[in-house]
């Protein structure tokens, strides 16, 4: 098969290179995007479960609304689990109105992958060896490897859509990239249960055992995580002990709440804050988790790649449609500004709900205190409610 050429090589089929080719392709913009793996693996990937209300939005502009609004559930509010005792976060009225989806990035994916290939938009799934060149001219080129033969992307733009392992960042020398890293000690034990959760909305519980959440996957699954060493070996939890730690971090109050079943998934999440300035290099542009982490806690993974997805669609549209590269060269800047923002919230989260270092040692005191402000407080209520309902573009 001869070489391709297209506007926009995309790296990635996750949300956010899905995403972005959606967009683009509602414009009559047109892309190729390039996956490594097959489609049953991208589509089987089990990660984020909470839409901001942006996040939702840039769905329906993308042609994927539906589902996500049959389906999903919009949650007006969250609850903090402290030592047993739980607070609801009322984040409509705290926010005038706003409010999250709970829809799984399982299920974001394989509608825009579908709706993708439904509208005749190319995914070629299995690329293998895909190598970013020539970014520094206006004609960047993808090679990669298809069906056992060598093959090139000729594209004028290259969107990095690859996460966190991915080529496009490591093609980059390291003098062009100033990395920011935090690792935390401890990590996230997850599993997937047919068991309906254990409230109607999320609880992010901090107990003396350690943190906990409890959400779910509508209409019928849980999808819970305890906070575990990083050198976790699931081996050394069995279902039943797994049940037992959820039950003990929910409080003698509310143990009763939790139902068990089925688990279908299990699996360690490590806990990483990391972002990579800048994100534009020539004509390559870093989106997603390709560019930065964030631990889970807040909920902003998906919705941070989806941040990105709209900055960037935004300048590629002035582009294309107004030969104006305004926003093309303020991207990086304008992404990151709300990409540290999301990183400050992760950050806040995790080490606010996170057990780490003794208990009576000083700052587990403060930590314990910052909880009972935010959970007496008003002020600081509406803080979380702003930041986990997704911040202004
Ligand atoms: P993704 O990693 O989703 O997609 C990148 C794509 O690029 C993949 O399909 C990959 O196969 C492909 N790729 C990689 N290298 C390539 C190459 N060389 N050539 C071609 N293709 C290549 N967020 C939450 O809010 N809540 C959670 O509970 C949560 N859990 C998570 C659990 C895990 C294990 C991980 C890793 C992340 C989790 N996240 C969670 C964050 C998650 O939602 C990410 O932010 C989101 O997937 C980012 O989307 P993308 O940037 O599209 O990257
Ligand atoms: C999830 O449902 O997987 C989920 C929800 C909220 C988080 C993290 C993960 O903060």
């Amino acid at each position: 098969m001869a070489d391709k050429r297209t506007q926009v090589g995309i790296v990635g089929a996750g949300p956010a290179g899905l995403l972005l080719a959606q967009l683009l392709m509602a414009r009559g913009i047109d892309s190729v995007i390039l996956e490594q793996r097959d489609r049953a693996y991208v589509e089987g990937r089990i990660r984020a479960g909470v839409l901001e209300q942006g996040t939702v939005g840039l769905l329906a502009e993308a042609g994927v609304g539906a589902r996500v609004a049959a389906e999903g559930q919009a949650h007006g509010g969250i609850e903090i689990s402290l030592a047993g005792k739980r607070t609801r976060i009322d984040l409509e009225d705290l926010t005038s109105g706003k409010a999250v989806t709970v829809y799984g990035q399982t299920e974001v994916v394989k509608d825009l992958i579908q709706a993708r290939l439904a509208a005749g938009g190319e995914i070629v799934f299995e690329a293998g060896d895909v190598t970013p060149v020539d970014l520094d001219t206006n004609r960047p080129r993808l090679l990669y490897t298809h069906d056992g033969e060598t093959r090139e992307l000729h594209c004028d733009f290259i969107a990095g859509c690859d996460g966190y392992h991915g080529v496009c960042r490591a093609s980059l020398p390291g003098s062009a990239l100033k990395l920011y890293e935090r690792n935390y000690p401890y990590a996230w034990l997850g599993i997937l249960a047919e068991a309906p959760p254990p409230s109607e909305e999320l609880i992010y519980a901090s107990h003396p055992r350690g943190f906990a959440l409890f959400s779910m996957r509508p209409p019928t699954r849980s999808r819970l995580y305890l906070q575990c060493t990083p050198d976790t070996d699931l081996a050394d939890w069995p279902d039943a002990r797994v049940w037992d730690e959820l039950r003990a971090r929910l409080g003698p109050d509310d143990a009763d709440m939790l139902r068990e079943g089925p688990v279908l998934e299990k699996s360690i999440t490590p806990m990483r804050s990391f972002v990579a300035e800048p994100l534009r290099h020539g004509r390559l542009f870093l989106a997603g988790d390709a560019a930065h982490i964030v631990p889970p806690t807040g909920a902003k993974g998906l919705n941070l790649a989806a941040s990105d997805v709209r900055y960037l669609s935004w300048a590629l549209f002035d582009h294309y449609e107004n030969g104006d590269a305004h926003r093309l060269d303020s991207y990086s800047e304008t992404a990151l500004s709300r990409v540290w923002k999301a990183e400050r919230f992760s950050w806040w989260m995790t080490s606010m709900l996170h057990k780490s270092g003794e208990v009576d040692d000083f700052d587990a005191r403060i930590r314990i205190a910052e909880l009972e402000y935010l959970l007496s407080s008003r002020a600081a209520m509406t803080v979380l409610a702003e930041n986990y309902v997704g911040l202004p573009f």
